[in-house]
C-alpha cells in the first residue's frame, strides 16, 4: 500500500477527526477511528482490530511486541478472526486458525456520528482462497465503536452447495497481571479442556494459574474479566454461539512461541466467543451467520 493508496483511502472514506487511514506496520493500512466515548485501529490485513482505548481508561486489547507483521502471518494480539476453521485445518496446508486473519480486506464503507464511528470490511473468495478452502463465500465485518466497541462477521454462502465453518474472534485481553484477574459468568458452564481432554461442570470465578485452554458453554452468552489491580471489569457478550473459549498460554508455551515475549502471558488473556468444533455452522447457498461480540469497560 503506498501513500498515494492511503490518500485515495482518507478522501474516499475519511472524516477528519474520527476517521483516518494510515500505513501501519509493513505497510499494511489502518484505519483509526475515534468517537466521544474512545479509540481503536483496525488493520485491513486481516480485518484485525489491533487496539481499543475507551475514553479515561487505558488500552483494552494486548498486542504482543514481538508480533509479526508480515503478508502470511498473523498479528499476535487483538481481535483476530479465526475462519472459516478455528484452530488446526483438516488439510494440509491448511493454516491455524483458517485464512480471513492472514488475508487483506477490502474497505465498504465508513459511517459516523456524534456518538458511533463504524467501519465496514468484506473479504470474498480467490483463486488463492479456494486453493485453501474450495468454497465461494462473502465475509462481511462491521467495527462499530460507540459506548461498547462492537464487531459482526457475517458469513454468506455464495457457493452452490452448502458449506460447513468453525470460527472465532480470539481477544487478546489486557492485564495488568494475570494472577489478579478472575472471569466471571462462567460458574456452572459446562466445558472441555483442550489440555486434558477431560470434561465437566464449571463452579465459581474463573482463575488462571496454569497453561489454560478450555471450551465453555456458559448460562448466558457473556462473561465479565475483573481485573483488581487495574480496578476495571470488561464486560463482553456475544451472540452466534453458545461457546466461548478461555486461553493463556502460560510460561513454557509463551517461550515457545518466536512472536510472543517471555513474560507476555502475565499481561493477557483470550476469551474467545466461538463456533469452535461441537457447534459448526452449516450453511446452504444464499444462507448467512453473524457472529458478535461486544466489549465494555468500566472502572471499579
Ligand atoms: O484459542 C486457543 C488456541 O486455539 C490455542 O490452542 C492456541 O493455539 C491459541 O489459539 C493461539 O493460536 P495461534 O495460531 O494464534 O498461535
Amino acid at each position: 500500500m503506498t501513500d498515494s493508496d492511503i490518500d485515495v483511502l482518507n478522501k474516499r472514506f475519511g472524516a477528519p477527526g474520527r476517521i483516518a487511514f494510515r500505513r501501519g506496520e509493513a505497510g499494511f493500512p489502518v484505519a483509526a477511528l475515534v468517537s466521544r466515548y474512545g479509540t481503536c485501529e483496525v488493520s485491513l490485513y486481516g480485518g484485525h482490530v489491533l487496539s481499543y482505548r475507551p475514553t479515561g481508561h487505558g488500552p483494552v486489547l494486548f498486542l504482543s511486541k514481538r508480533s509479526y507483521y508480515e503478508q502470511g502471518k498473523p498479528i499476535r494480539g487483538g481481535i483476530p478472526i479465526c475462519w472459516p476453521w478455528f484452530g488446526p485445518g483438516k488439510e494440509p496446508g491448511q493454516p491455524m486458525h483458517g485464512l480471513a486473519r492472514l488475508t487483506q480486506w477490502d474497505l465498504r464503507a465508513t459511517e459516523y456520528s456524534s456518538d458511533v464511528a463504524e467501519l465496514r470490511l468484506s473479504l470474498s473468495d480467490t483463486e488463492q482462497t479456494r486453493r485453501l478452502w474450495p468454497f465461494a463465500f462473502e465475509l462481511s465485518l462491521c467495527v462499530r465503536l460507540g459506548q461498547r466497541l462492537s464487531l459482526e462477521l457475517t458469513t454468506f454462502n455464495r457457493d452452490a452447495k452448502p458449506f460447513t465453518i468453525t470460527q472465532a474472534f480470539h481477544p487478546y485481553l489486557r492485564v495488568r497481571n494475570i494472577q489478579d484477574v478472575t472471569v466471571l459468568g462462567l460458574d456452572q458452564a459446562a466445558f472441555s479442556d483442550c489440555l486434558t481432554r477431560q470434561s465437566g461442570t464449571h463452579v465459581g470465578p474463573l482463575t488462571v494459574r496454569a497453561e489454560t485452554d478450555r471450551l465453555f458453554t456458559p448460562l448466558r452468552p457473556e462473561c465479565a474479566l475483573h481485573d483488581q489491580s487495574l480496578g476495571r471489569v470488561l464486560a463482553m457478550t456475544f451472540s452466534g454461539t453458545p461457546q466461548m473459549v478461555v486461553w493463556n498460554p502460560w510460561i513454557a508455551k509463551d517461550k515457545a512461541m518466536p512472536d510472543f515475549g517471555d513474560d507476555e502471558y502475565t499481561s493477557m488473556i483470550c476469551l474467545e466467543p466461538a463456533n469452535a468444533k461441537d457447534s459448526p455452522v452449516t450453511l446452504a447457498p444464499g444462507e448467512s451467520h453473524t457472529l458478535a461480540l461486544a466489549l465494555q469497560a468500566t472502572l471499579t
